[in-house]
């Protein structure tokens, strides 16, 4: 007897020749038993293979699909056995959902109880290596099974028939945040924050996704910078602990300039204390941050706490939760971060959004995804911090906004540099929702 390597080896290859001719860039086995068969494929005739996870990851990207692939890349979906077609479709939806185009699935056995005629009413031509008819029709010619059963199997095919109207497909089509444009979250049921909701018009009015980390140490040198470039950003990030001459007036003068060239105002103070004590941080001392401050930052390392203190210290900002850091050997990850998602998901009043390397949540509108640690060029510095592009952060990893510091300041001419960036960032958010329309 052949071994079962032999045996999935042989069945691909059927497989693969009933699909022949066919218009394809890449094949996918619907989970589980369809996965080996496609693996096979993949290797034996040099096809590229996405994998379709049936449960999304508990934290990082979420992908429902892994696989290096553009919109509009072709796939061909792989099946071992078809009844109503209904798995092969779930399959066929997820892969267009990522902007794939699906017009064929190839599959061993087509029991012929209506899979065929459902997936063609879809856009989707099913192959076949055997049918039931040829199947027991070869059995009974030689004899492997009598007349009655040959009758019996052919009936129940018939009585046994998928209606193509009636059934809906079990999966109900999701759309991933990432997918939507900022102006269809800005306006969705679950976007409720007056911030978020304000962010998202500012990103679509200027054409910006793009946050200028004004990391200076002179707040006029910080006016002047952020003066020039106010029109290419959507929102002004702050260090105010690092200004040496850090004033009221100073405050003011930024409030005036994110009025005039509308953005956001960002204080990136990671509160990271007891509750009580960054309610005094974030209200009071000289900074007095919730007086300006339209967004604030915070880590989620002492727990929902630190959410009820900002809250009870606030007047008007709302607060991004570190998901994820940019340095190197960082310690946010794993469970770390399923647990920010939480306490994100929890406080949806106050709550828009992380600032995180990847899309930490596809599911809800609302929440925001900023990427610090982004320059045109990969790389990064002596002291642990690591570059990605904006193309990797915004169309790659499906962050929404990018958050850049030195890769403009240190421009020779920073106005100029920042245009780029913004297009760099804004391009590859056009890019990311054209994969689904
Ligand atoms: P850069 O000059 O583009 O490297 O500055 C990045 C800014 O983002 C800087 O103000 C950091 O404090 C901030 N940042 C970061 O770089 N990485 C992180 O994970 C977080 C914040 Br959180």
């Amino acid at each position: 007897m052949q071994n079962v390597t032999t045996r999935t080896k042989k069945v691909s290859l059927l497989l693969h020749d009933a699909a022949c001719g066919l218009p394809y860039h890449f094949v996918c086995g619907v989970p589980y038993t369809a996965l080996p068969l496609a693996t096979v494929i993949s290797v034996e005739c040099n096809k590229p293979m996405l994998i379709r996870r049936r449960e999304a990851k508990d934290y990082g990207t979420k992908k429902m699909i892994e696989g290096k692939f553009s919109p509009g890349d072709t796939c061909l979906v792989v099946e071992d056995v078809v009844t109503s077609g209904s798995s092969v479709w779930e399959t066929v939806q997820l892969l267009q959902e990522y902007g794939l185009k699906v017009t064929d699935a190839v599959v061993l056995l087509d029991r012929e109880q209506g899979a065929g005629e459902r997936l063609k009413q879809k856009g989707v031509n099913l192959h076949s290596v055997l049918t039931m008819t040829k199947l027991v029709d070869v059995l009974r010619q030689n004899n492997k099974i009598d007349e009655d059963m040959h009758q019996k199997v052919l009936q129940f095919v018939s009585d046994n028939q998928f209606s193509v109207e009636i059934e809906e497909p079990p999966m109900k089509t999701r759309k991933l945040a990432w997918s939507m444009s900022f102006k269809e979250r800005s306006e969705h049921e679950q976007c409720k924050n007056s911030v978020a909701k304000e962010l998202f018009a500012i990103m679509e009015n200027k054409r910006s996704n793009l946050v200028l980390s004004a990391d200076l140490t002179n707040a006029d040198e910080i006016l002047k910078l952020v003066d020039s470039i106010g029109p290419s950003i959507c929102m002004v990030k702050t260090h105010v602990d690092i200004i040496e001459d850090f004033s009221r007036d100073f405050v003011n003068k930024l409030v005036k300039m994110a009025q005039k060239h509308n953005f956001l105002i960002f204080e990136d103070r990671k509160f990271a204390d007891i509750g009580s004590t960054v309610q005094h941080q974030f209200s009071g001392g000289v900074f007095k941050i919730a007086d300006w401050a339209h967004v604030i930052n915070a880590h989620s390392v002492p727990g929902p706490g630190v959410i009820q203190g900002l809250k009870k210290g606030n007047k008007q900002s709302a607060c991004l939760l570190i998901a994820e850091m940019s340095s190197a050997g960082n310690l946010a990850k794993g469970d770390y971060v399923k647990e920010t998602l939480k306490i994100a998901q929890d406080h949806p009043d106050f709550v828009i959004g992380f600032i995180s390397q990847s899309n930490v949540c596809e599911d809800d509108p609302q929440l925001i995804c900023m990427t610090p640690g982004v320059k045109l060029e990969k790389g990064g510095d002596s002291l642990g911090q690591q570059y990605v592009t904006p193309y990797e952060a915004v169309y790659a990893n499906h962050t929404d906004l990018i958050i850049v510091g030195r890769g403009i300041i240190e421009a020779s001419d920073p106005v100029v540099m920042a245009e780029e960036y913004r297009e760099a960032a804004f391009q590859a958010y056009e890019h990311r929702i054209a994969l689904t329309l």
